[in-house]
């Protein structure tokens, strides 16, 4: 349904009877009982379907996870904003990135995250505007660089004008009221995440600013409940109601038709609940997340990818969503990296069974999935490497979280999910990062002096402090090696400490291998085509690392944490170190040299040419350590969500 708005239309009318028409319709509008206020626009939204912006593919490349509010300020206010993100186009280039994921860019109330939504179909103020986002598009797309929103389905914020509508109570002239769920009587049983998901409307307690979890029962008899699975600030939608629904489908497309290439859908699994046990993950919920998938993809060339933490493999499954972040496995990557043999192991089987379109990363903006990649690996630059190549290199598409590649910190001091989310560090500028010309709207994170993107950019890339160099090559392996970026996984193996994994598409085929540890490793690769030559793609330059033995094996030698990525191929015969289930040949003849010393994991100065890594890059600055969380901020969002 559509409200009536009733705007006078200056212009038209002589003035005197403009006026009198008005009293009129006013007196009308007073007399219907203000049923006619604009309370939310839900005009129907038809599809302009178009033609694709972007190269196929394209969603297959590594992705940005980006704050808008933290990334970049063009005006000097201290928050970041669309123009700002503009601007950082080029950077996002020229790391190698083919698709950002913004948080929330939608109206919201929460002044900070933007999962609070107040309207779906407008831009967040202190972001900027509608032009500016068809700007952004328009700048993204002339890079080859596609955008997703994140869109988020099940819930409003409490100040959501449908919501105010729906406080006003049930009845026939309240049409807002069964936009959201309610329940009479207190509900019995309900235990979601450690609290009480009904809220008792006579104790306002959207204004609660402690922890849901510590809200006051109601007391006995009360009545007048709404559901918020989120926390009471964030009531969830009715979803059983058609009208939601297509409320949602129009609001998807409006963004769609504007040339928007996707959504990150948010929570899904919590659309639809059915009683105090079966509230996660219904069948209900997959069933809408199928209505949703199906109409991005009916827009060519787009792409979606849905939270789902309790079971990401059900809604990577084109049934479902057709795409999901991987919970539940990620956080090998980094356990890997921090010398689990039982991780190393499982970074070796889960792409055997896994659908290749679910998502990956390290790290996000919730600290359940983990603080800063940084603060993970204490610091250490060599594990944060290590880390990183298994999900660059591996199949699913990679989410790097801003900031990640140049090695920012989280803020410590702040609370909850805030130490993750501080502004982008650009510069080495201790007030405003680079970030804004203003005061920034969060303190910056504590290394931004030695990590940020001008210092991490001076840095050659032989040097093993260069992060930012390390994740340009990955993504250039990725961009440039069509089986990294959407090829099959075979032939995978944990060793050890050492993962190994081949990756195939057409005549290309790539061999990946990561040694987690932090010793030499000399590792027997198996099942890879008798004779064929092994030449370095990482590190760069080509050189023939070895030849692959009659048995279909060949043993290569790997620096503690350190990664090797071969192109298998048939070579033309030249000195090559022959290798066989004995190892590399140690001949001493000038290519064969270099190729030893590339198989032994040296970074190359120059081709061939080895040096040492540095003691700092193995070990972690104690400063750069995060502290324990111990005081409140002010605008924290509720802490209660996995996602919030
Ligand atoms: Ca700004
Ligand atoms: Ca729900």
């Amino acid at each position: 349904m559509k409200p009536l708005s009733l705007q006078a239309q200056p212009g038209r009318w002589p003035g005197k009877v403009s006026a009198f028409l008005l009293a009129g319709l006013w007196a009308l509008t007073l007399a219907t009982g203000l049923r006619a206020a604009p309370v939310l626009d839900t005009s129907p939204v038809a599809a302009r379907h178009g033609t694709a912006h972007l190269p196929p593919h394209w969603d297959r490349g590594a992705f940005m996870e980006i704050f808008v509010r933290a990334y970049q300020d063009s005006d000097g206010d201290g928050i970041g904003d669309l123009r700002g993100l503009i601007s950082r186009l080029d950077y996002l280039k020229d790391l190698g990135i083919r698709g950002i994921w913004l948080m929330p860019i939608t109206r919201s109330a929460d002044g900070d995250h933007g999962y609070a939504t107040t309207d779906f179909r407008d831009i967040e103020p202190a972001y900027g505007t509608l032009a500016d986002f068809d700007e952004l598009l328009r700048q993204a797309h002339a890079r080859g660089i596609g955008v997703i929103t994140d869109y988020v389905i099940n819930h409003a914020a409490h100040q959501h004008p449908a919501f105010q509508q729906a406080l006003k109570g049930p009845g026939p002239d309240n049409p807002w009221r069964d936009w959201f769920v309610w329940s009479q009587d207190a509900p019995q049983g309900w235990d979601i995440w450690g609290k009480n998901p009904w809220y008792h409307v006579a104790a306002r307690p959207w204004e609660w600013t402690g922890d849901p979890k510590d809200l006051p029962p109601a007391p006995p008899g009360a009545q007048d409940f709404y559901f918020g699975t989120f926390g009471p600030h964030m009531p969830d939608f009715n979803m059983r109601k058609p009208e939601v629904v297509n409320y949602h489908l129009d609001s998807l497309r409006f963004w769609l038709n504007r040339g928007l290439d996707g959504f990150r859908l948010d929570a899904v699994p919590h659309l639809v609940e059915n009683n105090a046990k079966d509230w996660n993950d219904q069948p209900e919920s997959r069933q809408l997340t199928k209505r949703f998938q199906d109409l991005i993809r009916a827009y060519p060339n787009r792409t979606v990818v849905c939270e789902a933490t309790a079971e990401p493999q059900a809604y990577g499954d084109p049934a479902v969503c057709g795409g999901a972040f991987a919970f539940g496995y990620v956080h090998h990557f980094v356990k890997a990296a921090q010398g689990e043999a039982a991780s190393v192991q499982q970074l070796a089987e889960y792409y055997r069974k896994a659908r290749p379109t679910m998502a990956t990363f390290v790290s996000n903006h919730d600290r359940f999935a983990g603080q800063r990649l940084w603060d993970q690996v204490g610091g250490d630059v060599a594990r944060y490497k290590v880390a990183a190549a298994g999900y660059l290199l591996q199949p699913g598409t990679p989410y790097i979280y801003y900031g990640e590649e140049v090695g920012q910190a989280g803020v410590p001091g702040l609370d909850g999910d805030l130490p993750l989310r501080a502004p982008m560090s650009w510069r080495p500028d201790a007030a405003g990062a680079g970030f804004t010309s203003g005061t920034p709207f969060r303190p910056v994170a504590p290394n931004v002096l030695t990590h940020n993107a001008q210092t991490q950019a001076q840095l050659q890339a032989q040097d093993p402090r260069s992060i930012l160099s390390f994740y340009k090559a990955m993504l250039a392996l990725r961009n440039t090696r069509p089986s990294i970026a959407r090829g099959s996984f075979e032939h995978s193996f944990a060793d050890g400490l050492v993962l190994g994994f081949q990756r195939r598409l057409e005549g290309e085929r790539t061999v990946v291998l990561i040694n987690y540890g932090t010793g030499l490793a000399s590792v027997r690769v198996p099942d890879l085509p008798p004779g064929q030559a092994l030449r370095s793609a990482y590190p760069a330059g080509g050189a023939l690392s070895a030849r692959v033995g009659r048995d279909g094996s060949a043993t290569l030698h790997l620096a503690p944490l350190s990664v090797r990525v071969f192109d298998i191929g048939s070579a033309q015969a030249q000195a090559a170190p022959a290798v066989g289930r004995k190892g590399v040949n140690t001949t001493k003849a000038s290519k064969a040299t270099k190729a030893t010393k590339a198989a032994k994991g040296a970074k190359p100065k120059q081709e061939g040419k080895a040096v040492k890594r540095p003691k700092q890059a193995q070990s972690a600055p104690a400063a750069n350590q995060r502290t324990t969380p111990s005081s409140a901020g002010k605008g924290a969002a509720p802490s209660t969500a996995p996602t919030r």
